[in-house]
């Protein structure tokens, strides 16, 4: 595929490329990079932006000094090769004091301390121009059910969300929070595991206007879900505000692949869905955030491999977007989708106007064994786009 330009939108976050291999078992397979040298390599190779961690730039105990010299730099890096800093979050995990949670831990004086350190994060978004605000959980939750009560867990996380959402709205920031649910890992259960899940907590809040969804593939898929899916429901809800896209190969711990390495098929009608928008409903909302990797490049790469992960990662996009292209434009998909009654789908159930008396009242002269001996095609049309996907 073409070299990826910034009208492509793909970001990365600075730990995914800074991932130095270390692993329950292991420590680092290759060294530590400074932040601002992944972003000129991530610049060089075509990306548009970036994303961070407050920790992947400076030290959990870093001074005031400490943190305006290393974001500074990191900033003048970032202007200097033209990449967008889209999304900024917080480390709400690595420091073992956020060992039961940041802000969900039983002990009070660490929920205090993690909300600061959340609200801290959020003046450095706002500083650095990022519009997403992502907050992932991963040590909410608990691997034993008697150690937490659930029904304050839920009020706490929903406090928590709801001050910071707060603080956002009082200080005026161009900034929307991303929930990133994942059903486990670190914990062995994490509050909020999959996107219906956030949804409903979003619900729930006072300032749930501003707060929506960063799915990400492999975290769906781990909880046995079609991401695709996840995707549709959260734009239908409007919030489908950012993306982790990363592969991921069936049940098991989070693999974090490059784009497209696990599961190719759904990967294919992800970007479909990205790129062309709900088939059959040109005027459904569309996703027009930016195109975010999430993955880590393997343990058994070296620095080479870091780099042509990353690429590989924009590559999988882009031929993937022209398959899904062309697999729209094909006049066997078009007519396939017809036969399926994919576009038929739109029209609402009762006629406009329809009471629903009159509904109940109404003979459609329907017959139930004809409609059962419908054919409607979907392995053909599956079939066409597996052809597309491998020709
Ligand atoms: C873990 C994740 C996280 C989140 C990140 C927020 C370390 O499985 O996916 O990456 O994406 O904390 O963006
Ligand atoms: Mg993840
Ligand atoms: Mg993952
Ligand atoms: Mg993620």
């Amino acid at each position: 595929p073409r070299t990826p330009t910034a009208e492509d939108r793909f970001s990365f976050g600075l730990w995914t490329v800074g991932w130095t291999g270390t692993d329950p078992f292991g420590g680092p397979s290759r060294p530590a990079l400074d932040p601002w040298e992944y972003a000129d390599r991530l610049a060089e190779l075509g990306a548009w932006g970036i994303t961070f961690h407050d920790n992947d730039v400076y030290p959990f105990d870093a001074d005031e000094q400490t943190i305006r010299e290393r974001v500074g730099r990191l900033r003048s890096a970032a202007d200097a090769s033209g990449l967008v800093i889209e999304m900024v979050t917080t480390n709400t995990f690595s420091h073992p004091v956020f060992k039961d949670g940041g802000l969900t831990s039983n002990d009070r004086s660490v929920r205090r301390f993690g909300l600061r350190k959340v609200i801290h994060a959020v003046d450095l978004a706002a500083e650095l121009g990022a519009t997403t605000f992502v907050m992932w959980g991963g040590r909410e939750g608990s691997e034993y059910d008697g150690s937490k009560d659930l029904h304050s867990a839920f009020a706490r996380y929903k406090e928590g969300l709801d001050t910071v959402a707060g603080y956002i709205k009082s200080k005026g920031y161009d900034l929307r929070i991303a929930l990133e649910p994942k059903p486990n890992e670190p914990r062995g259960d994490i509050f909020l595991p999959t996107v219906g899940h956030a949804l409903a907590m979003i619900a729930e809040l006072e300032h749930g206007d501003i707060v929506g969804l960063n799915p990400e593939t492999g975290h769906e898929q781990m909880a046995n879900l079609n991401y695709t899916h996840q995707l549709g429901q959260a734009l239908w809800s409007g919030k489908l505000f950012h993306l982790d896209l990363n592969g991921q190969r069936g049940l098991k711990y989070d693999q974090d692949l490059v784009f497209g390495h696990g599961d190719l098929l759904s990967a294919f009608f992800t970007v479909d869905l990205l790129e062309n928008g709900f088939p059959g409903n040109p005027d459904a909302p569309r996703y027009t955030g930016p195109r975010h990797f999430d993955y880590k490049p393997s343990r058994t790469e070296y620095l080479e491999g870091v780099w042509e992960s990353a690429k590989a990662c924009m590559s999988t996009y882009l031929l993937l977007a022209e398959k899904a292209r062309a697999f729209r434009a094909d006049p066997r998909v078009t007519e396939a989708m017809e036969y399926a009654g994919v576009g038929t789908l739109v029209e609402p159930t009762l006629d406009e106007g329809e009471s629903l008396a009159d509904f109940l009242a109404t003979d459609d002269g329907f017959d139930v064994e004809k409609a059962a001996e419908r054919d409607f095609g979907f392995v053909r049309l599956n079939q066409l786009a597996v052809e597309h996907l491998t020709s």
